[in-house]
């Protein structure tokens, strides 16, 4: 029984703090990304959805017209590099656009 108590308590220790560390917003990166090889408009859909996949990613814009794509990403969860290698392994060919200049 008293087994039972002390893993109550060591649960109610372990939400609590859970619960003060919210979602952090300081690793949070947004990056230009230019690809090459999209022709039309499943081709933004599909490295849309291959990057969403990606634990960290937040948010995913891809524009065939420009040949961009926009993706915001948790710095601690994912890397810039990662997301160019994710989008040259379904075949387009992208580089990293912010760090080009
Ligand atoms: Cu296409």
């Amino acid at each position: 029984m008293r087994f039972v108590v002390f893993f109550l308590i060591f649960f109610v220790f372990i939400g609590c703090g859970s619960e003060k560390k919210e979602p952090s917003k300081a690793n949070v990166v947004k990056v230009s990304l230019k690809i090459e090889g999209m022709v039309c408009s499943s081709c933004e859909k599909s490295i849309e959805s291959k990057l969403a996949k990606l634990d960290g990613v937040q948010l995913v814009e891809v524009s065939q017209e420009s040949g961009e794509a926009e993706v915001e990403f948790d710095a601690s969860k994912v890397s810039e590099e990662r997301l160019i290698a994710e989008i040259d392994a379904i075949g387009y060919k992208a580089c990293a656009k912010t760090t080009q200049r």
